[in-house]
């Protein structure tokens, strides 16, 4: 194994401005800035909003720019390792705090990343989803995969507010993220399919010959039941209870590659996973609790945001009863077959 290779410096001047000039490079000297010894370097840095400050600086957004004037009226978490202003909050994790007043409606558009909404607040919203009309409370999980129309609204008399996920990032590193824009849709005069064909999991729609299932046939996932399931396996199961966001009709992660994964703590569980080489967001939909990363302590409330870098060593405790909806990358780095966990 290599241990010193040569630098910049060790090449003569008139080398150095040949190469320049031929828009060529050296890989030695640069070798360990994109291959690392035995793990990554990752420039994301764990980050932590409150929502006690995130909430009135939305509210203001709210007076100061009307919806028309916004497209999406939101406030992006920046990675505090890219500084404020950078459009992502790890690696491949865009989050954004969205605000939505009594009546407005956000134009219907589609785009190449994927988003997933986390209802943060508020009740009588909506988000139409070709031509899907899918409620929005509390700790519900909303899908808008790749390509597909949608638009927001609100019927209600309060703000509304949610968490918005997207892999945007991984689309403007592939040089691939891009808005069509077009007029508010059409809705279908029916429940969403998580009140009527998915009402239970395990209950499908009958398969006919020749037909195949939405490649999205569920878009949303409502809080009432995920937390009503992590009770059953809390009583049931050993150590934290986490279940995981899935297609039923494949078995496999809601998007191409976002994952999502919601959690319970007990009061006074602490809970330290393996080291994992994808990226994390934690949204806590309610409880108070503590949780470390990399060494940095991060005191949680109810509606908080925290994160953390690839391989971070991260560790729980749970002050009251808490539930967390984990998203990452994993689903991605499945499909590019590196995902990797290690112990601590
Ligand atoms: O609601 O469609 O936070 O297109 C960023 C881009 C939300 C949305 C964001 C978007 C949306």
């Amino acid at each position: 194994m290599s241990e010193e290779l040569g630098t910049l410096e060790d090449l003569p001047q008139d080398y150095r401005d040949e190469m320049d000039r031929a828009g060529v490079a050296p890989l030695w000297p640069m070798m360990r800035n994109v291959l690392p010894h035995g793990a990554p370097q990752p420039v994301t840095r764990p980050g932590h909003w409150t929502y006690g400050a995130l909430r009135p600086l939305l509210l203001r957004a709210g007076e100061l720019t009307p919806v028309e004037k916004a497209e999406r009226r939101v406030l992006v978490l920046s990675d505090p390792g890219r500084g404020v202003g950078a459009m992502q909050t790890t690696s491949t994790i865009y989050l954004g705090i969205q605000l939505l007043l009594p009546g407005e409606s956000a134009p219907a558009h589609r785009h190449t990343p994927s988003a997933v909404r986390i209802v943060v607040e508020g009740t009588g919203g909506y988000t139409v989803v070709d031509g899907e009309r899918l409620p929005m409370e509390e700790g519900d999980l909303v899908l808008t995969p790749c390509g597909e129309w949608h638009d927001h609204g609100h019927d209600g008399d309060e703000p509304v507010i949610w968490l918005d996920a997207l892999d945007l990032p991984l689309f403007v590193y592939l040089e691939g993220s891009y808005a069509i824009e077009g007029e508010l849709q059409a809705q279908r005069n029916r429940p969403d399919a998580s009140q009527v064909e998915y009402r239970a999991a395990g209950l499908a729609p009958t398969r006919r010959p020749g037909q195949r299932p939405r490649r999205y046939p569920m878009l949303r996932y409502p809080w009432t039941r995920t937390e009503a399931a992590l009770r059953q396996v809390t009583i049931y199961g050993e150590g934290v209870a986490e279940l995981d966001y899935i297609n039923p009709e494949t078995g496999e992660d809601v998007l191409p590659a976002l994952g999502f994964t919601a959690m319970m703590l007990q009061a006074g569980q602490t809970h330290a996973p393996p080291l994992r080489s994808s990226s994390f967001a934690f949204h806590v939909v309610r409880g108070e609790g503590e949780t470390v990363v990399n060494g940095k302590v991060i005191q949680w409330g109810p509606k908080d945001t925290f994160t953390a870098p690839v391989f971070a060593d991260i560790s729980h405790s749970a002050g009251t009863e808490a539930f967390l909806i984990r998203i990452h990358d994993r689903p991605l780095q499945d499909k590019l077959g590196y995902y990797e966990e290690r112990p601590r």
